[in-house]
C-alpha cells in the first residue's frame, strides 16, 4: 500500500519544485540560528539569498559528523532549546557520543517517513508489529514504534535481545512484522528453527523491515526462507532523522528516498562533486523540513548507487542502493557503530599491554563477531597465568562498557602481530568473504 500517494507518486518535476522550495527556507532558517554553519557559507561566499532552488545546492558547504561532536550537544540546534521534545543519538563515536534534537514538528515527519517504509512493506492497522530493535538513544526502537502506531498497527515494544522470549511472544501474540537488525532476525529465525517453531503453522510473520547495518541479498534470501515471508530494507541515520530516510517496496529493487523531506546526493568522496545517477560514491543528505537540528549537505561516508530508473510500484521517488561500504573507518559490528580509536583508546589506559592491537570482525551463524588481538607487554607475558587472566577481563569489561558490545579478547606474545611500513592494518573484516 502507498501511505502518502499524492507525495511518494509526486511527478519529478513538481518533487524538485517542492524541494527547491523547501530548501530555500532551511536556508534562510540554518543561516539565521546556527553559527558554524553561518560561518561557514561566509567562508565561502553564499548568502541565503544565492539560494533560489535545488539547482543551487551544489553551492553549499558540506557539513560533517565532527561538526555534531565539535558543537556537542547543542551547539547545531537551529530551534530555540525550548521547543525541542526529543533527543536521540548515536551509539559508539569516537569520544563524544552525537545528538540530535526534534522539535514536535520533527518526529512528526520522522514518524510518516518511517509509517511509509512500513506501508511499503504491507503494514495496516490490522498487523501486529514487533519491534526488536534497541529502544533508547538509537533511533530503532522508537523509530519503528511510532512509525507502526502512526499506521495503527498493534505494536509490541520488545527491544533488542532475550531471544527466546522474542520468540514466545511472536508465537502467542501473533506477530506479523518483525523490526530488528537483519543479522538479528537470523538469529531469530535459526533460533526459531532449533525450537520447532514452523513459519504458518507457529508463526505468521508476513514481512519485516532491516536496517541499522549493511546486509546482503544472500541474507535476504536466508532470511526469507527462514520465516516465510517478505524480508525489506530500510535506511537511516541519527543525523538526518533515524531509519525511514529510505526504504525498500515489494520489488525490492533498491530503497526510495523520501524526497520531499530530504535531498539526496550521490558524491565524489575526494572531489565532492555532484556524481549522476548510476555511479557509486558517498551519499549527502540536506533536510528541508527539519527545524529543530537541520543538516545541510550531511556527508554520510556511506557508499551507494542511486537508481532514477521508474519503479513498478508506482512510487516516484529515486532509489538508492544497498550500502556497499563506507568511506571511513567505522565499523557497524550487530547494528552498533564502532571506531577502531575507541578500543585503541581502551587498550592504551590498560597496563600490561602493548598498543599494537588488531580487531578481527566476522560473521558466525548469522551474527557478527569481534575478536580484539592485543600483545601483552614482554613484563606481563612472563608474568602468572592469573595476573594475564585479569588484563583480559579488564580489556573486555571496558571495551563492553566504552563501545557498547562484548568482545573476545584474544591475548597474543609481544611482536607478534604483523607490522607495516604504512598504516597499520587494524582491521580485518572477514564478512564479505563468505
Ligand atoms: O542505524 C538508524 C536505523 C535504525 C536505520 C533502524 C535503519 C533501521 P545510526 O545508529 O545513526 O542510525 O547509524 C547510521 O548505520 O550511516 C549506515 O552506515 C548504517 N545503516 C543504517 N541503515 C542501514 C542499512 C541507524 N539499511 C549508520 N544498510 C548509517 C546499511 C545501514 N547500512
Amino acid at each position: 500500500m502507498i501511505y502518502q500517494p499524492e507525495i511518494e507518486c509526486m511527478d519529478r518535476e513538481s518533487m524538485r519544485e517542492l524541494q527547491g522550495k523547501r530548501l530555500v527556507e532551511t536556508v534562510a532558517w540554518e543561516y539565521a540560528n546556527v553559527p558554524l554553519y553561518r560561518a561557514r557559507m561566509d567562508e565561502a561566499g553564499v548568502k541565503p539569498q544565492d539560494i533560489k532552488g535545488i539547482d543551487d545546492l551544489s553551492k553549499l558547504p558540506f557539513t560533517e559528523k565532527t561538526d555534531l561532536r565539535d558543537e556537542f550537544p547543542f551547539g547545531l540546534l537551529a530551534a530555540p532549546r525550548s521547543e525541542i521534545v526529543r533527543i536521540q543519538g548515536s551509539s559508539g563515536t569516537t569520544g563524544h557520543p552525537i545528538v540530535a534534537g526534534y522539535t514536535r514538528g520533527d518526529v512528526a515527519v520522522w514518524q510518516q517517513m518511517v509509517a511509509r517504509a512500513m506501508s511499503a512493506a504491507g503494514v495496516t492497522k490490522d498487523d501486529i508489529v514487533q519491534v526488536a530493535y534497541g529502544y533508547g538513544l538509537f533511533t530503532g526502537g522508537l523509530g519503528a514504534h511510532q512509525g507502526a502506531t502512526e499506521l495503527g498497527a498493534m505494536v509490541i515494544p520488545m527491544s533488542a535481545g532475550n531471544t527466546q522470549r522474542q520468540l514466545m511472544m511472536m508465537k502467542e501474540l501473533g506477530t506479523t512484522v518483525l523490526c530488528c537488525t537483519p543479522s538479528y532476525a537470523i538469529y531469530l529465525g535459526e533460533t526459531a528453527r532449533e525450537m520447532g517453531l514452523k513459519p504458518g503453522v507457529d508463526l505468521h510473520l508476513k514481512s519485516g523491515c532491516f536496517g541499522a547495518e549493511p546486509w546482503t541479498e544472500e541474507m535476504r534470501q536466508k532470511l526469507e526462507s527462514l520465516f516465510e515471508f517478505d524480508a525489506l530494507d530500510i535506511y537511516g541515520l541519527t543525523e538526518i532523522a533515524g531509519p525511514g530516510v529510505a526504504f525498500e517496496c515489494m520489488e525490492k529493487h533498491g530503497m526510495h528516498v523520501n524526497e520531499d523531506h530530504v535531498i539526496v546526493e550521490v558524491i565524489d568522496p575526494k572531489t565532492g562533486e555532484q556524481l549522476p545517477a548510476g555511479t557509486p560514491g558517498e551519499l549527502v543528505f540536506t533536510t528541508i523540513t527539519k527545524k529543530g537540528q537541520p543538516m545541510i549537505r550531511y556527508r554520510t561516508h556511506d557508499i551507494c548507487t542511486l537508481d532514477d530508473s521508474p519503479c513498478a510500484c508506482g512510487r516516484s521517488a529515486i532509489r538508492m542502493s544497498r550500502i556497499t561500504g563506507r568511506t571511513d573507518d567505522m565499523l557497524v559490528i550487530r547494528g552498533v557503530n564502532v571506531f577502531p580509536s575507541q578500543i585503541e583508546g581502551v587498550l592504551v589506559g590498560i597496563e600490561g599491554v602493548s598498543p599494537h592491537y588488531q580487531l578481527e570482525v566476522d560473521r558466525v551463524n548469522s551474527t557478527d563477531t569481534l575478536a580484539v588481538n592485543v600483545e601483552l607487554t614482554e613484563d606481563m607475558f612472563s608474568d602468572t597465568v592469573s595476573s594475564v587472566e585479569a588484563v583480559r577481563r579488564k580489556i573486555a569489561e571496558q571495551i563492553k562498557s566504552v563501545v557498547g558490545i562484548s568482545a573476545k579478547i584474544n591475548l597474543v606474545p609481544p611482536k607478534s602481530i604483523p607490522r607495516s611500513e604504512g598504516k597499520a592494518k587494524r582491521v580485518i573484516d572477514k564478512r564479505n568473504l563468505h
